[in-house]
């Protein structure tokens, strides 16, 4: 889109016109930074500011900004008082005191996501859930990509959306948070999905029903709809007079799972897609994503004989059921990414014989009681560590599941490979986030792996 557009689109959507609106860009992350050089492209005034004394992408914006005003070390009320607009990073509560009052105040709430949504003709695609957002998105970029398309991936998934403006793409495929989501309101996406709702992030939502309905603003607009009919919050998320698909892995839907001469199929109503065991991927759910995926595809015309292709050649993303190693005729599965219940419930299931489970870390608010009967149904056995171990280790009181508690993943390891005999399997996959023993989810798999190779030595 030309510039002149971009901005009549900015100035009719949020009254952002470049000769009156003075922009705040609060956050100065990946988000802020690409927003900063989105209005700098488009000749809007703006500062930045960010509550941190050296926020993390302070040097580069020095460098390319030199003449911007930049407010660090708290949320100065002058620079708030002044703001026309508040272009707020999803890292940051709406909730904070500074934004509340300039709110108050008149300023509006533009996210990266309106500014992107308000510069592109291309058709977006739009991905949001409580878990399996990453993987959806890459398997829809991959199979883009694979049907012959110039493709954009990117938005909570690694590269800001606005970053993608460069690359001047037929599609967009946007992974979204909730937090992107509750401060977007120009997204008309021509396909979106929301995977699944589960309790996550209860310590920025007020509760579930908050945070599903900011996960349902991903459906503003009148693009196609992808509504998964197994989970009964997003069935219920269904519009009259929308393009709908509908997918399940439990029952007929627009695309499910059918048995036809003793083989699994990926279905498209009556049409036979591919044998789910062509995926490969491990776990029950990743047949969920690959059937969102291709409702997405379809619903933008991607050719299906590609797209399968592509979900042929998925290798699954790292820390998300990933096979480590085989010791001893013993399973070691890394799903560190499950930092809440619904992931390692998911994760569980996808079990036929029972598994050793590795738990454990900062729950977030949730309650630890919804993981018990996953548990009791496939875990041998559980070892537990991290801040909220004893959460679970209560929760778990009085069924017939041993506990056993870890100080550090090399301890779960090994007490969780000395449990386990031949044709087990051990899998990580904690169910809470990892910041309180680890820097990151990447960090936990990775000591994870690093035990579990330990062990063959
Ligand atoms: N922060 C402050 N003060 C400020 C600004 C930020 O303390 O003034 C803190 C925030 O509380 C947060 C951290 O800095 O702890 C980063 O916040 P940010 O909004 O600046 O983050 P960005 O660097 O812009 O990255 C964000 C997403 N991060 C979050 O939503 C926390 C990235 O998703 C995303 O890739 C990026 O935008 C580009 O779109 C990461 C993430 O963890 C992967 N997302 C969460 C998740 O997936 O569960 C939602
Ligand atoms: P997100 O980007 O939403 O966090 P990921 O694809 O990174 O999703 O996967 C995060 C975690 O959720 C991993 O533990 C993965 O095994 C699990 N997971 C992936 N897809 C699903 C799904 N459809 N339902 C439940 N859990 C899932």
């Amino acid at each position: 889109m030309q510039t002149q557009a971009m901005t009549d689109s900015l100035n009719k959507h949020f009254g952002l016109d470049p000769q009156d609106a003075k922009v705040l860009v609060v956050g100065l992350g990946h988000t802020g930074m690409s927003v900063a050089q989105f209005l700098q492209k488009l000749n809007y005034k703006f500062a930045i500011i960010d509550s941190r004394d050296k926020p993390p992408l302070m040097d580069k914006f020095l460098e390319q900004m030199p003449d911007t005003a930049v407010f660090t070390g708290g949320f100065d009320d002058a620079a708030f008082q002044v703001a026309t607009h508040l272009v707020v990073s999803p890292g940051l509560s709406l909730n904070e005191k500074a934004i509340m009052k300039a709110i108050a105040n008149g300023s509006k709430i533009v996210s990266d996501i309106d500014l992107f949504a308000c510069s592109v003709t291309a058709p977006i695609i739009a991905i949001t859930g409580s878990n399996g957002k990453s993987t959806v998105t890459t398997m829809v970029g991959d199979m883009a990509k694979m049907a012959g398309k110039q493709v954009a991936i990117g938005g909570n998934l690694g590269v800001p959306a606005l970053d993608l403006l460069a690359q001047d793409a037929e599609l967009y495929v946007l992974e979204l948070s909730s937090f992107q989501l509750e401060r977007t309101s120009a997204l008309n996406a021509a396909a979106a999905t929301v995977l699944n709702v589960s309790a996550d992030h209860l310590d920025r939502h007020a509760d579930i029903a908050e945070y599903a309905q900011e996960k349902q603003c991903v459906f503003r607009g009148d693009g196609a709809m992808v509504l998964n009919v197994d989970d009964p919050i997003v069935k219920d998320m269904q519009e009259a007079g929308r393009i709908t698909h509908t997918f399940s892995i439990k029952t007929q839907a627009d695309f499910y799972l059918a048995e036809q001469e003793g083989v699994e199929y990926l279905m498209h109503h009556d049409e036979a897609l591919m044998p789910l065991a062509q995926l490969p991927l491990e776990g029950r759910h990743n047949a969920a994503n690959a059937l969102a995926a291709l409702a997405l595809g379809v619903s933008v015309g991607l050719d299906k004989k590609a797209m399968c292709r592509a979900l042929r050649k998925f290798k699954g993303l790292e820390h998300r059921m990933q096979k480590v190693a085989e010791v001893r005729g013993v399973n070691f599965i890394n799903d560190s990414k499950a930092t809440n219940i619904g992931a390692c419930v998911a994760a569980l299931e996808g079990y036929v014989r029972k598994v050793i489970l590795i738990a454990g870390g900062q729950a977030k608010g949730a309650d630890m009681n919804e993981l018990v009967p996953a548990i009791m149904e496939k875990a041998k056995s559980v070892v537990l560590m991290g801040k909220d171990a004893p959460l679970i280790q209560k929760a778990l009181e009085g069924t017939p599941v041993p506990v056993y508690m870890a100080e550090n993943m090399a301890q779960a390891v090994q007490i969780a490979a000395s449990l386990a005999t031949t044709g087990d399997s051990v899998l990580l996959s904690p169910a809470c986030a990892s910041l309180d023993q680890f820097k990151d989810y990447q960090d936990r798999g990775n000591k994870f792996t690093k035990a579990v190779l330990g062990l063959t030595i």
